[in-house]
């Protein structure tokens, strides 16, 4: 708490040129772009020159702390809201609503039902004024408040990057007629899908997938560079979630422990969500003796640090399984080689944040933020009052070129410091004090210097 208090009075605001710029002509445009399923670890493992220059020009989040469940459409919603997935209502790919008795898939998101829990940043910049575009965001091609972004497309994986770049940059520029775009959010599917089908322990796969992923990033280095926007736009690359390695000796078959007929299954792996039919007690019990290599939770029970209980979305049990382990009902069949959903608080479920632009520090790096941080970021990068949220703006200030920043461990030194240096005095003071003379203690004497002997009568 001190410190936080602390933090915020040290990071004081610098004036800059880009403040300036946003007095008159408003906020540099922001272009945020999801690169689906890039796991933290894979900026070490592969070379991804593009990416790197990027981001030796702006700042590096080596790992984003992203939210429980670390699924696509949780953490999508995440990101343009702040919230957790029990505060914007998105708790899963596979849901059911109890109130309304309605099922959400991937396949079939668009009721804006689900969606109406949480305003996403591209319907709340609108109401600065702003024009907004969303290429494929997940969830943006629903209307939200009877709303949608300015410009959106609804998700079609033929449409390859350079295409979708191609109208998000169009959608900045604007024309004659509309101003350009001041948020636009880009969406790609890869390296996830590759990362599915391979694992990401198949080097081989996953070096050709990052290598696309790493041109299409210098595509649009190029592409923002040809426009003219690049230096006048902050551009915020980030992810989802990462992938863990899944195998056939990981398989837990939930048949085993307990007969279908006992519940209504809502979701799978690694995350199993289900209603019981009978007996919630006692479908519990079993759950929670299946395998030394899952957790079931009644609702109620679920661990605070994942806010994963106050939704009615989230159903009577849930049940985790441990890194690379997959439930299925039954069978030996390994449905995928790598997965997502596990424990947020695993590295290998974490995605990372690039960032640059006019705003950012340049050749800066942190080790962590918060997923939900990256919301509260980018409301103040446009200017744009933030709904409610649960992230906040102090732990990513320092990547800020206008915000005159202080290291943590240099704050705790300077704390620290200054209580030495006060404790010093302290010491110094009463000791000072003690070798006041008074009469009533004589070995005060003793220690006494001559020429202070003479003052003695005099002070008492
Ligand atoms: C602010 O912008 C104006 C016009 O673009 C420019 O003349 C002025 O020098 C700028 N001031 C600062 C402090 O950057
Ligand atoms: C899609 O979801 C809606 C409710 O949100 C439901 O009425 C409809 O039956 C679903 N369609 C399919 C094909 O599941
Ligand atoms: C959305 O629009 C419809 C018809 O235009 C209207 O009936 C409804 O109240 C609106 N809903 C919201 C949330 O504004
Ligand atoms: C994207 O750009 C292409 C080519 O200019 C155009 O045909 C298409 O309609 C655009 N898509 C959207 C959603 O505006
Ligand atoms: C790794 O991926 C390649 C395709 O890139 C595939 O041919 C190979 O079988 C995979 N290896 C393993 C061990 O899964
Ligand atoms: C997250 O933010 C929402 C909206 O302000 C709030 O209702 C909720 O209590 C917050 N959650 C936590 C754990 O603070
Ligand atoms: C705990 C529980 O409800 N067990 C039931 C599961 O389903 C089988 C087959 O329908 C029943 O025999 C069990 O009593
Ligand atoms: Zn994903």
């Amino acid at each position: 708490m001190l410190l936080k208090i602390l933090l915020g009075i040290l990071c004081g605001v610098r004036a800059s040129a880009t403040e300036n710029n946003t007095a008159q002509h408003g906020p540099p445009p922001l272009l945020l772009v999801s690169f689906d399923g890039f796991r933290a670890d894979y900026l070490q493992r592969f070379p991804m020159p593009n990416l790197k220059l990027l981001y030796s020009q702006g700042v590096l989040v080596e790992q984003l702390t992203n939210v429980f469940i670390t699924k696509t459409f949780t953490n999508h919603y995440t990101l343009v809201t702040g919230l957790y997935a029990e505060s914007h209502g998105i708790l899963a790919n596979n849901m059911y609503d109890p109130v309304t008795q309605k099922h959400f898939h991937v396949s079939n998101h668009s009721d804006p039902m689900w969606w109406s829990e949480a305003q996403p940043l591209w319907l709340t910049a609108l109401d600065s004024g702003y024009k907004t575009a969303t290429m494929m965001w997940p969830g943006s091609d629903v209307t939200i408040g009877n709303r949608t972004a300015s410009y959106f497309a609804p998700y079609d994986y033929r449409v390859t990057f350079q295409q979708r770049l191609g109208n998000v940059t169009n959608w900045i520029l604007g024309n004659d007629k509309e101003p350009g775009v001041k948020f636009a959010a880009l969406y790609w599917e890869e390296p996830d899908r590759t990362g599915h089908i391979f694992g990401p322990d198949n080097v081989t796969a996953m070096s050709k997938a990052l290598k696309e992923v790493d041109d299409n990033i210098g595509l649009l280095i190029s592409e923002l560079k040809r426009t003219g926007l690049w230096g006048h736009v902050n551009i915020l690359i980030t992810s989802d979630h990462g992938m863990a390695q899944c195998s056939a000796d990981r398989l837990i078959q939930l048949d085993s422990c307990l007969h279908p007929d006992n519940y209504t299954l809502v979701d799978l792996s690694p995350v199993t969500s289900l209603i019981p039919k009978k007996d919630p007690e006692a479908v519990f019990k079993l759950l929670n003796n299946c395998n030394a290599h899952m957790t079931a939770y009644m609702k109620s029970s679920i661990p605070d640090r994942l806010h994963y209980r106050n939704n009615d979305r989230i159903q009577p049990i849930i049940v985790v399984a441990d890194e690379g382990w997959t439930i299925v009902q039954r069978g030996d069949k390994l449905p995928r080689f790598g997965d997502h959903g596990y424990d947020n608080s695993l590295p290998s479920m974490h995605p990372f944040m690039a960032a640059s632009g006019p705003s950012f520090r340049q050749g800066y790096r942190i080790s962590s933020l918060k997923s939900v941080d990256i919301y509260p970021l980018m409301c103040h990068l446009l200017s744009v009052p933030p709904q409610p949220n649960n992230g906040t703006l102090n732990r990513a200030r320092c990547l800020l070129a206008a915000e005159s920043c202080w290291d943590v461990p240099l704050v705790i030194g300077l704390v620290v410091g200054v209580l030495l240096v006060l404790s010093t005095i302290t010491v110094l003071f009463r000791f000072l004090s003690l070798r006041r003379p008074s009469g009533s203690r004589p070995f005060q004497r003793l220690q006494v210097d001559d020429d202070d002997d003479d003052d003695e009568p005099m002070l008492e």
